[in-house]
């Protein structure tokens, strides 16, 4: 593989905000009953109405929230309408936002990537050369039409949600951004391997965040049962890519909160199945 060639061809498809609120119970609980279901019942409504494929609610476990909204929209300016949507709640003013996220659904395509310079070496064009970057524009249109639902997913419906984001390392003894491509493809190739394993039992979303957020990417998984994220993550640590290469930040998890549940959330009482 030429040096030039170095950087692996990404998709990217629907944008992602992640928001963590802490809900301030003092003040909430000092409100008149009536006034908090009137109150929980607007922001149930719009959450309702954003649609439960573009915005969904989790409730989180521990100290480091109390919500999570997660919101994918086609935009970012649609994103940025749905946040403002949100902070015009009278419910906002009962919420303390303890941090946010904001990413963007991303294909990594290493494998299709090499497969594709290697052809077009094959078949003599010249990296970087018009007919090249030509070539490799009809094949990533072509891979974007053929991965359209992975690139616009809804948000899926399991009952428990993993969140967290996370770098390659960029140390002075191990730097994932100086591996040469096909090492690094390689170690992407395991890396799926193992999480195809758990294609049944979890769902995973990657998002990438370079130029958005603190981090690289968000890692999102879905699942009926909270300890799939566990052994699927603990399986991981052992990857080479996950082992040498990989830093992680705080981990979120939640459990589904539908806008009809949101009111007794609110009340103190956890989602039901
Ligand atoms: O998207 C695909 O299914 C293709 C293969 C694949 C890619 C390109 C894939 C599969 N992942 C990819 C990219 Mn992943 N993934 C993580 C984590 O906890 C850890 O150790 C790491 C956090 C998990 C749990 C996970 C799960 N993946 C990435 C990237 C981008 C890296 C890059 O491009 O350099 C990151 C940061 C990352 C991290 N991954 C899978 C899973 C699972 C479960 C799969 C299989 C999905 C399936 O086949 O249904």
């Amino acid at each position: 593989m030429m040096d030039s060639l170095n950087v692996p061809l990404t998709l990217e498809g629907s944008f992602a905000l992640h928001q963590m609120a802490r809900i301030r119970w003092p003040e909430w609980k000092r409100l008149d009953p009536a006034v908090r279901a009137d109150i929980a019942s607007e922001a149930a409504s719009l959450v309702e109405n954003m649609g439960p494929a573009n915005s969904a609610v989790f409730s989180l476990l521990g100290h480091k929230g109390d919500l999570m909204f997660l919101h994918f929209r086609r935009s970012m300016d649609q994103l940025n309408q749905a946040e403002l949507d949100l902070a015009r709640l009278r419910l906002w003013d009962y919420l303390e936002l303890t941090t946010s996220y904001v990413s963007v659904v991303e294909l990594g395509l290493y494998d299709s990537t090499a497969r594709m310079w290697r052809t077009f070496q094959e078949q003599g064009l010249k990296p970087a050369s018009e007919e090249w970057k030509k070539a490799q524009e009809e094949e990533i249109e072509r891979q974007r039409k053929a991965m359209e639902p992975r690139l616009y997913p809804a948000i899926p419906a399991h009952r428990f949600a993993c969140f967290y984001p996370m770098d390659r390392k960029r140390g002075e003894e191990k730097n994932w951004y100086q591996v040469p491509f096909h090492d690094r493809n390689r170690m992407m190739h395991e890396h799926g391997q193992v999480g195809r394993r758990y294609a049944e039992v979890v769902r995973q979303i990657i998002t990438g965040s370079i130029g958005f957020d603190d981090w690289e990417w968000g890692v999102d998984l879905f699942s009926e049962d909270p300890l799939w994220f566990k052994k699927l993550i603990y399986e991981m640590r052992f990857d080479e890519v996950s082992a040498v290469y990989a830093l992680f930040g705080t981990f979120y998890v939640g459990v589904r909160t539908l806008p009809a549940q949101l009111a007794a959330l609110l009340e103190g009482q956890a989602p039901e199945r």
